[in-house]
């Protein structure tokens, strides 16, 4: 779980941000979409993950709110390891 987490902060200053996400899904949704639908698409993917991982709400996430946030909802996870094009709701 931590490895995961390390994968998604690209800058390693230990906490995942909006960007970091967003960075990550977009290089996995434009081998998989079409240039069109995949920017704004990202955008709000991205959103809506570091929603749900950003446990105490102060805008990025934590190895913390990770871990917590996962526990409670390991679809997260799914999401995570297969860069995924399903919606996480
Ligand atoms: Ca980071
Ligand atoms: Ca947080």
């Amino acid at each position: 779980m931590e490895f995961c987490f390390k994968v998604y902060d690209l800058n390693n200053d230990g906490f995942i941000t909006k960007d970091e996400i967003y960075q990550l899904l977009k290089n996995c949704l434009i081998k998989q979409r079409s240039e069109e639908d995949s920017e704004d698409g990202v955008r709000d993917l991205s959103e809506m993950i570091l929603k749900k991982l950003d446990v105490d709400h102060d805008g990025k996430v934590s190895l913390l709110d990770y871990v917590t946030s996962v526990q409670e909802e390991p679809l997260l996870l799914e999401v995570f390891d297969k860069g995924s094009t399903h919606r996480v709701e």
